[in-house]
Order: structure tokens, then sequence, then C-alpha cells
């Protein structure tokens, strides 16, 4: 069966008529991801967008057809992780996934998700990275990449947007040796499916999904271009598509071939709002980042 007839026969358990913004990639990306997770299991979903737009569920009109349950923004990782301990007694084959923003991800979140990897918890934690807080108004988060202009990193007369650095959660993750990694995108889909479906199957420890998901309201594009702008991450090694488990780091896309030839990060910054402040310099420290980290990744490759 190819990847568009599994999807096309799987079904939908996210109710339609979630009011997620025109082009939100983290609502394809759940839909997408509970196709492959299926039925059988829990989902946990932290403060942020996506219980914004509904998926929690909202005056019985909206939801998902598996139970969902809404952790703090800091708790999401521990929460499931208690409730995958009660099913491992009841029931082992019940799913426990928790889909959690950058901002419950990365930064409140990260000590019980930690935590958890390195307890060797049996969940599934996916981050969808829209790179801030967006749900309350676009805060600078620990992904938000270098020079964007946040509601608390602006640009102006006295800063350039954000000074920090993109965190690198995935391959933290990796080096504490959570059983299974991937980073993800909604612009590669059947690699997006063939690693949930790998993430499903680890029964020894936990498996860490991270998917950046381009966000026309808070990046400053037109909601049509969401795809576009996460295949132009991926093709600028901006954000690059690997997997890491049991010590071996595998680059899915783009190939080392086209690697050689990626297109330069400005190809992925044109066009968003919340870089078009950004002077040579930024441009270019950014692009610097994205060599370094594109060398630390296909050297852990080999
Ligand atoms: C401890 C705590 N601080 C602040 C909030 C308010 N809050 C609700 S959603 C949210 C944004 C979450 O950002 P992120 O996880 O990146 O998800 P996104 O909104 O981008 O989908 C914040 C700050 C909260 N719920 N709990």
């Amino acid at each position: 069966m190819t990847v568009v007839e599994f999807l096309a026969q799987a079904e939908d358990l996210v109710s339609p008529g979630l009011s997620a913004c025109q082009g939100c990639a983290a609502e394809l990306a759940l839909r997408t991801a509970m196709k492959v997770i299926g039925p059988k299991s829990v989902v946990g979903i932290p403060p942020g967008c996506v219980a914004g737009f509904g998926a929690p569920g909202w005056g019985l009109k909206t939801g998902m057809k598996v139970p969902v349950c809404m952790p703090l923004l800091g708790n999401s990782a521990s929460l499931m992780s208690g409730i995958k301990q009660a099913y491992a007694a009841k029931d082992p084959e019940v799913r426990v996934v928790a889909f959690a923003g950058d901002g419950a991800t990365v930064d409140a979140g990260f000590q019980c998700l930690s935590a958890a990897a390195e307890r060797r918890e049996n969940i599934i934690y996916i981050c969808y990275d829209n790179e801030g807080y967006m749900n309350t108004g676009f805060q600078k988060s620990g992904t938000t990449p270098h020079g964007a202009h946040m509601s608390t990193t602006p640009s102006g007369s006295c800063s350039q947007g954000n000074a920090a650095f993109k965190k690198d959660l995935p391959l933290m993750l990796a080096m504490q040796d959570a059983a299974y990694v991937a980073t993800l995108s909604v612009s590669h889909i059947p690699d997006f499916v063939d690693k949930l479906k790998k993430a499903c199957e680890v029964t020894d420890g936990l498996s860490y999904l991270h998917i950046l998901s381009p966000c026309p309201t808070g990046w400053g594009t037109t909601p049509e271009l969401s795809i576009e702008y996460a295949r132009k991450a991926v093709e600028t090694l901006y954000f690059p598509l690997y997997e890491y488990s049991r010590g071996t780091f595998t680059i899915s896309k783009p190939t080392l071939r086209a690697a050689a030839k990626a297109k330069p990060v400005s190809e992925f910054l044109a066009g968003q709002r919340r870089f078009r402040h950004l002077c040579e310099a930024d441009a270019l420290a950014l692009q610097e980042h994205v060599d370094r980290k594109w060398g630390i990744l296909s050297r852990l490759a080999g």
C-alpha cells in the first residue's frame, strides 16, 4: 500500500471544523500523526495553539475520537508517563502521546521531558515547532531563530530581533540516548509517516519527534505557502530531516548529493515578515549557524 493509499483509508481521528488559523501546519501534523498512531491511544495536549484551536474538545463540537487530556504547560512528559505506566498494567498496546508546542517542550516542559527520556518512559512525545509562543501573542521561545522579530524580541532602534540562536532539542535528546529521535516536516509526508510508524514500534523507551510547523500568522507568510516554507527549510539545511536510534544517526533529507548543492538559507527567510528587517550581518550569522549545525549532524551521521 502506498503512503497516499494508507492516508486516504486511515480514519481521521481529529474532528473537522477546528478553529486553527488558515495554513496552520500543526493541524495537518496532528491529523497525519494520529492516522498513523491510530485509535488505541491517549493524547495529552498542553496549553498552546493546538489546545486553543479545539483539539481537546470544545462544547461537544470539536475534539478527537480518542481520549485527550490537557497537561500544564510544563508537565506533559511526566503526566503522559504516569498515564502510560497505568496502561502498562492494563493494556500495554495503548499508545500514549504528547502533542506539544515548542514553548511547552524546549522551555517550560524541558526538565520533565529530559527526565522521562532518562527513565526510558515508553511514550511518544511530538513537538510541533512553530518557533514561538504563538497562541499567546508571538513571544520568543527557545526555538525561535536568530534575528526573528517577535513580540518580546522586537526589531527597532534598540534591537534587531532575537539575539539568541535556535535551541536544538532533537540533538540534545539523541545525546541523552532517547530510544528514538527524529525530525519531521509536513513537506515530506512519506518520511513523516515512516518515522511515526517507527516511533510506534518502540517498546523500550521514549520516542521524540520534532516537527517544524510553519505558522503563517506568526511568521508573516501567506497560508498557501506553509508547505513551501517547510520544504525550503529542509532544502536550505535550516531544518534537515534525520533520525537517531541506538547510537546511529541517519540523515533522511536532503540527500548528501542535494545537501552539497543546498540553497542558501536566505531562500527560506525571504518573504517572512518576522525577518524583513534582517541586516546582512544577521543573515550571515544565521547562515553560519545553519552550516555549523549541518557540519555536526553530517559528521555524526558519518
Ligand atoms: C506556566 C504557564 N505559563 C504561561 C501560560 C500561558 N500560556 C498558555 S499557552 C502559551 C503558549 C505556549 O506556546 P507553545 O508551547 O510554543 O505553543 P503554541 O502556542 O506556539 O502552539 C502560554 C505561554 C501557561 N498556560 N502556563
